[in-house]
Order: C-alpha cells, then structure tokens, then sequence
C-alpha cells in the first residue's frame, strides 16, 4: 500500500466516526429532549421516560408521591356521642381530604345535619349536607335524639337541607367518580345498606369503604359494638357486598384512644374545634373520659402508621346467638376481604390528630 492509499483509507475512517459520534450526539439530545417535555408536560412521575407516558400505573404512583387530596364522602350519627363532631373537625382540617359531603343518620337527622354545618361554618368550608335515614330498617329506634342540638343556638349554621336526597347523593357523586371515593361510615350503617341494595355496583365502584364499627380480635370486656347493634341487618348488607377495600375499626382497637376532658380542654384551642369544645363543656364533666372511636378511623387513611389490620371474614349475626349485632370474624391472610384493625399505635395516632390544627 502506497501513502496515498494509507492516507485516503485514514481520512474516510476519520470522516466516518466524527459523523458517527455526531448522529450519536443528535439521538442522545433527542430522547433527552423527550424526557424533558414528560417532566414538564406530563408530571406523571420521577420515572419519566418515553416508554410510560400517561400509563394509569405511573400517574398513580405520582398521586401517591404527591400526596393528592382523598375524595371523601361521610356517613354519620354526628349529634349522640362527641366523637363524630372530633372526626369530622379533623377531615376539614386535614388538607389531603376533599370532603364532597355528609350524609346523617339516625334520629332527628335534620338536627344532626345543622351540628355537622356548625362545625364546617367554624372551619370555613361550604360541605353539601343530606339529613338520611331516621329508623333502622327493622329494628326500633335505639339513638332518635341528636342531644347536641343543645348548642346549636351558639354558633352559625344552616337550617334547610335537601329532603329525601341523601342516598341518591351518595349513588350519583360514586358513579361520577368510579374508583375515586372512600366513604367513611361512622354511624349506624341503615344509609349504607340502602346504597348498596338501591344500586348493587356502588360497593365495587368505591375506592374503599373506612368504618368505625364491630369487635373482631378481643372480645373483652365488649363482645358487640354501638353502631352494629343500632341496625344489625344493615350492617349485615354491608358486610356480605364485599366492597372494594372495606377496613373496620372496631371497638377493641378503638377503645385505646382516650383523653380526660380536661386534657381535651385543653388542646382543643382551635377554631375549627371551637364548636366541639362546647359541646363538650355543655354535656361532660371535667372528670369524663372522651374516647376517640370515630376519628381514629379518619386517621388510617391517611397515615399508615396507626393502626396495624388483618385480612379475613365479618360475618353480621342477626340471630342473636351470640348477642345482638355480633360481627362474628374469621381471619385468612390469603382470602379476606375484609381488613380489621388489630392494634393502634396510641402515641401516632394523637400526633396525626392534631397535626392538623
Ligand atoms: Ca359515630
């Protein structure tokens, strides 16, 4: 080979590489130019790449990643016990928790609904308010006095409320939000059971179904809980819908959150608790405990540390054999499809509560 040869040969492998690297250079600056427009398009997640643009897996995992807000429907018998009026103080309080509306139940649901409006008017939030259900579906009456009302007088709130509305505002806001909705039952469950035998697909159209109710691992000293033996046959629809994520917090595991009202008077320096602070100092003693039965739910689905749960069976005895409203539990890691809350992290649990205020 002479030197010319060798020359030539030596320029076009020269040639080659720079326009090698050069078509290199442009790809690389090409997908780098598609990840950036994901990121600032798209947002649907740190993992952006070309391959999973708007695929539902990665905009749930930015959901979670983000911390969006839970669209939250509530179910309760605010009016009887405080707890009610302590829950729903956290929910608009809590800033991941788009409350859409509240439902009543139990007697006087009317009286119970304008309790629920003096505490969103105290938190500054205007949340759709359905008085429902007044009677267990077969059984008598066990709560038809919403004694809270004692305080209304005191505090701004609204009067008039859809009448006859409450279950289809249920069905319609699940249906328009299919997957979306938690429904948080506090209460006797007579509101749900409607739903659900109205419209056999809610149960499976809902995010999860979060409810305070039921004994299910330690039976002592309480081996049947409030809210089931109110309306057994309700509960017992409930329980046999098999709805999607359905997590019970029951009495044995609620019962371990409690604080003296003197200590509640305390803490409770908040606006948006003001209107609970009264009730409180209307209708207890300084000495009374105050257990957080119905907030404690609240509180599970948003933070993870507080309760632990186990997988298996509820079944509603609506016989009695075992006293009314047993909610009679089988575990089964591998199959249930009820999760029960198996213990509380008491400490985690009033640090989440009022982080909020
Ligand atoms: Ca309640």
């Amino acid at each position: 080979m002479n030197n010319r040869k060798l020359i030539l040969i030596l320029s076009l492998f020269i040639v080659s590489a720079i326009s090698y690297q050069t078509i290199g250079l442009t790809i690389n600056s090409q997908i780098g130019a598609i990840k950036k427009s994901n990121i600032q398009k798209g947002n649907y997640g740190i993992i952006n790449d070309e391959t999973n643009i708007g695929h539902p897996r990665t905009i749930e995992l930015n959901k979670k990643e983000v911390g969006l807000s839970e669209k939250i429907i509530l179910d309760t018998d605010i009016g009887s016990d405080i707890d009610d009026a302590i829950c729903l103080a956290y929910l608009l309080a809590k800033p991941e928790c788009e409350l859409l509306g509240i439902t009543t139940v139990s007697g006087e649901a009317d009286k119970r609904a304008m309790v629920a409006s003096m505490i969103c008017e105290a938190a500054g939030k205007h949340i759709p308010i359905f008085p429902g259900a007044e009677e267990p579906l077969t059984i008598p009456q066990k709560q038809p006095i919403a004694r809270q009302a004692k305080v209304l007088a005191n505090w701004k709130h609204e009067e008039k409320f859809p009448q006859g509305e409450a279950i289809e505002f249920m069905r319609q806001t699940i249906r328009k939000n299919p997957g979306e909705i938690t429904l948080i039952a506090i209460g006797p469950l007579t509101n749900i059971a409607l739903l659900f035998k109205i419209d056999p697909e809610i149960p499976h159209l809902l995010k999860s179904l979060v409810m305070m109710g039921g004994v299910f691992i330690n039976l002592n000293p309480y081996p049947t809980e409030w809210n089931i033996r109110c309306d057994p046959h309700a509960a017992a629809i409930v329980y046999r819908s098999k709805a999607n994520m359905h997590k019970s917090i029951g009495l044995d595991v609620t019962l371990k959150v409690r604080m003296a009202v003197s200590e509640v008077q305390k803490r409770f320096k908040s606006k948006g608790l003001l209107p609970v602070l009264d009730i409180i100092n209307a209708l207890y003693k300084p000495t009374d405990i105050i257990t957080f039965h119905d907030p404690l739910a609240a509180t599970t689905l948003f933070n993870d540390g507080i309760c632990s749960f186990k997988k298996g069976k509820v079944e509603v005895e609506i016989d009695g054999k075992h006293g009314e409203g047993f909610t009679a539990w089988e575990p089964d890691e591998m199959n249930g499809f009820h999760e029960v809350a198996a213990d509380v992290n008491v400490q985690n649990f009033f640090t989440e509560y009022f982080s909020v205020f």
